[in-house]
């Protein structure tokens, strides 16, 4: 992509209404804009870490679940009958159809789910089933803040599971529990799983999912292995095990498991081995996905602006042509967009001291500068975003290290 092409609206100063460093970065760096409260654009530069994000964990959950796709808008009946439509209460979006009937826009999709489930599984045969989607939902929380980190609509993973007892349910949980820690693994985080209150979404066997960052908001306390791991809404026992350690940390992702809350309101039934009917057992399970990317710059950032970690960079290289318009820059930098893969180049006039800044305040993990000193030998200058480490060297040779 050519930035003179490209959509990227940088923001140089902080912007004022921005509190915490990721809000301020995604502002400054073009990857997003708020349209209401709580409610945002995204930009191109966002958009594409966002699909990153989300394809890191749709690879993963095709491994255990089925894709599938729900409607953002769901009719209130589905809510009533699972006992949870006055409950919710005010950060669920209620609205009314043209007939006057009672509609929602999605804050989570249990009911949708079961729903569909009854309508197609009728036996034991049938189970285990563990279906997911990756879909906006809307809350109408009392405060947005932070950006896209307590949004009103923001993007979720939610997946849903459905077994024969508590036993292959909670063998269920357990595989998106390990898959989850693979997911943020792949995204280059440390994620802490912790022991969870599980609020309206009910049940008794819940965990929340962490990434570390010093600017995290929660508190978290546990043990190398996470055989013990807390965050700070949980009480920490008098004898907690020697060797706690402590970090901050942000909730991307959180998993359930519920029995059967909604199969039992829901009157969802199959049949089982023995003849008899038996009523499944359900787990669910998120992960904010639009949090994520947020969550990911809290911790991979410095002074200058966002350092992406490989597998979720917008773009691998950002080239830079320091002088457009000198023969030598352009042939240089011409050659090096043709033959590096995922590279975004500023093509743009401007004083390389902006250029620079640019490039670090999006943070892509490579840059490759073009200088008419350097170009007029065949060479450029390699940076490595997170190290700052320098090198001055041949195209050729620049790109075999990049992509040996
Ligand atoms: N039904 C369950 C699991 S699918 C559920 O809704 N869980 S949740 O409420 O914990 O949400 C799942 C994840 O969505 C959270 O871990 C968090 O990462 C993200 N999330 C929740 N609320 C917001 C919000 N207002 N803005 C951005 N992300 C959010």
């Amino acid at each position: 992509m050519k930035l003179s092409e490209y959509f990227l609206p940088l923001i140089k100063e902080n912007p004022q209404e921005a509190q915490i460093v990721s809000h301020r970065l995604m502002l400054r760096a073009g990857m997003i804009r708020q349209l209401n409260s709580g409610i945002y654009n995204w930009l191109p530069l966002g958009l594409n870490v966002l699909k990153k994000v989300e394809n890191i964990v749709r690879e993963e959950m095709d491994k255990i679940a089925n894709e599938i796709l729900m409607p953002t808008m769901q009719p209130a009946e589905l809510w009533q009958e699972s006992g949870r439509y006055e409950a919710y209460g005010k950060e669920m979006l209620r609205i009314k159809d043209r007939h006057d009937r009672d509609m929602l826009f999605g804050p989570t999709a249990e009911e949708v789910v079961t729903d569909m489930f009854r309508g197609g599984c009728k036996s034991y045969k049938d189970l285990p089933k563990v279906l997911y989607n990756i879909q906006w939902k809307f809350r109408d929380e009392v405060r947005p803040r932070f950006g896209v980190m307590r949004g009103r609509e923001f993007f979720m993973k939610d997946s849903y599971s459905f077994d024969i007892d508590e036993e292959a349910a909670k063998v269920t949980y357990f595989k998106h529990h390990a898959a989850y820690l693979k997911i943020f693994e792949r995204m280059g985080m440390k994620a802490i799983p912790v022991r969870a209150n599980t609020g309206p979404i009910g049940g008794d066997l819940s965990h929340e999912f962490h990434i570390v960052a010093n600017t995290g908001e929660s508190a978290l306390y546990y043990t190398d292995d996470y055989s013990y791991a807390m965050a700070d809404e949980m009480h920490i026992p008098e004898k907690a095990p020697t060797g706690v350690k402590e970090a901050r940390g942000i909730e991307v992702g959180h998993i359930f498991y519920f029995g059967t809350k909604y199969t039992d309101a829901m009157k969802v039934k199959v049949q089982g081995k023995d003849g008899k009917e038996l009523v499944p057992h359900m787990g669910s399970y998120g992960i904010g996905v639009s949090r994520v990317v947020a969550a990911i710059i809290e911790a991979s950032h410095d002074d200058n602006g966002i350092i992406w970690p490989e597998h979720v960079a917008p773009y691998r290289v950002g080239l830079i042509n320091i002088k457009p318009g000198d023969a030598a820059c352009d042939k240089i930098c011409n050659e090096a967009y043709e033959r590096l893969p995922s590279c975004l180049y500023d093509d743009k006039e401007g004083s390389a001291g902006a250029k620079f800044a640019a490039m670090d305040l999006i943070g892509l993990p490579w840059q490759i500068a073009v200088g008419p000193r350097l170009a007029a030998n065949g060479n450029v200058e390699l940076k490595n975003r997170k190290t700052g480490e320098k090198q001055e060297l041949s195209l050729e040779a620049a790109i075999g290290k990049l992509y040996s």
